[in-house]
């Protein structure tokens, strides 16, 4: 069971079901998804099932019921000895009770006639409404058919029907102390091969090849996927927030930005790097770098308990503002900038905004146009919610997040220096909120000027 005792499932299963009161919930295991013809993408666990259940097959089913009794049903994909063959061994319903401690469980091709069955004489129904569409399909069909039974008065039929996923998602934001081990240990491989890419990296060398030498070094450690698509970015290809076209050459004189990041036991690591081609950064780069690096050891010491999201974004936007008027690339008041750009990210609706940039005017978003954080765990942007009740909600222990202001000045920024076009830079750590000081998951990848460097010369 991918390193977690099942202990650890009961455990959340009984929370869940403690919160939820007396009720029934469903959970539908991930599906295999096409990638072309009859071939498909390597299977991931659903999130949520997996972090109930840590059941590692598809199409599955679990059933939390809170009655007379607490009972975990399993329904599986049932043994097929001569399909096992071709697509690998499966647990089968004896395994999902032998190995996953399910109280119950049968194959799929019992669905229907046992679902109606559970789902008769409940009236509070929590199911994961909206993943698929395929499974919000069965589950109306069944309740359908307790509510039939309902009128000729032989059973009573759910009468709330309410979207599972806050209450798992509101557990999933804190995390226990064997996830934080787990991402923990996720955040060390990542940080690692990050600091190996460094090392790698030479003119000439394509993306694609030093993408293959960091996720290389994340799979041999233990990580059995990346988190994400991996972003290999040359020169002003940094710019595209989301490149993964990773098929250019690395260019003499330019910086490289890499945004990548292992999964452990579906726990995701994500980090950014920043680093010159040929090992040493020139006196431009360095003077961008060093702004975003000041930025990010800001934003990370707002990473309290007691702090916000925005507020973490807003230590970083006031010092981007500021050293990017001191450097020419803003004009006017850094305080002014730091506003309108923190509002923006506030009332997208630009005309409800009392204060504006001028028609024409250049802004901080022009150059930063991101969030600086978000929740990390089982997902790379992970569930729960950033706002409550209409204000930040406020950071609490065991909290993960990401840490990660950029600065991005495309070479077509004609109203940037023309010195500073082409550059673009992240830098991007995972941090634990703890009681007091944030503990910064990533800490041994090489990140000021002085690593990175030594780090490229293989020191
Ligand atoms: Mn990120």
């Amino acid at each position: 069971m991918e390193g977690f005792s099942r202990e650890v499932f009961a455990d959340r299963r009984k929370k869940i079901m403690e919160r939820l009161g007396p009720a029934v919930a469903v959970f539908p295991a991930a599906s295999e998804l096409i990638r072309s013809n009859d071939t498909t993408f390597p299977f991931r666990q659903d999130s949520d099932f997996y972090y109930l259940t840590g059941f590692p097959e598809p199409d599955a089913l679990a059933v939390l019921i809170n009655g007379e009794s607490e009972q975990f049903v399993l329904f599986t994909r049932p043994r097929d000895p001569k399909q096992e063959i071709w697509t690998g061994r499966r647990h089968g319903p004896a395994g999902a009770r032998e190995v996953f401690g399910a109280d119950e469980a049968y194959p799929l091709n019992e669905l229907d006639s046992t679902m109606p069955k559970i789902l008769s004489n409940v009236d509070r129904v929590f199911f994961a409404f909206g993943k698929q569409e395929s499974w919000d399909r069965r589950m109306m069909g069944w309740i359908n058919q307790v509510r039939t039974k309902g009128r000729r008065g032989a059973v009573s039929a759910p009468t709330e029907l309410i979207d599972a996923a806050l209450v798992v998602h509101e557990k999933r934001i804190i995390k226990e102390a064997d996830e934080i081990d787990r991402m923990q240990r996720a955040a060390r491989i990542s940080a690692d091969a990050h600091t190996l890419a460094m090392k790698a990296c030479s003119p000439g060398m394509t993306e694609r090849e030093l993408q293959n030498q960091l996720e290389h070094c994340c799979l041999s450690r233990g990580a059995q996927a990346m988190a994400y698509e991996t972003i290999v970015a040359g020169g002003a290809n940094a710019c595209v927030l989301h490149y993964v076209e990773n098929s250019a050459r690395l260019n003499q004189g330019d910086l490289v930005l890499i945004d990548a990041g292992c999964e452990l036991d579906n726990y995701a690591s994500d980090i950014s790097r920043t680093f010159p081609v040929s090992g040493r950064f020139t006196k431009t780069q360095r003077r961008v770098y060093e702004i975003v690096l000041e930025a990010q050891s800001v934003g990370i010491k707002s990473v309290r308990k007691g702090e916000t999201v925005h507020s973490v974004h807003s230590s970083v936007v006031n010092l981007l503002a500021e050293r990017l008027v001191e450097l020419g690339l803003l004009d006017g008041d850094p305080e002014r900038h730091a506003r309108i750009c923190l509002k923006s990210a506030e009332t997208p609706d630009e005309d409800a905004r009392e204060e504006r940039l001028e028609d024409g005017e250049i802004g901080l978003h022009h150059y930063y146009m991101h969030n600086t954080s978000h929740w990390l765990g089982l997902d790379c942007h992970d569930v729960g919610r950033y706002r409550e009740a209409g204000a930040w909600r406020r950071l609490e222990p065991g909290m993960i997040l990401t840490v990660e202001p950029g600065l991005y000045i495309s070479s077509e920024a004609d109203y940037a220096p023309e010195a500073y076009r082409g550059i673009g830079i992240r830098i991007e750590d995972d941090v634990l909120v703890t009681e007091d000081e944030p503990e910064i998951l990533t800490e041994s990848c090489a990140k000021s000027v002085e690593e990175v460097e030594a780090a490229c010369l293989g020191r």
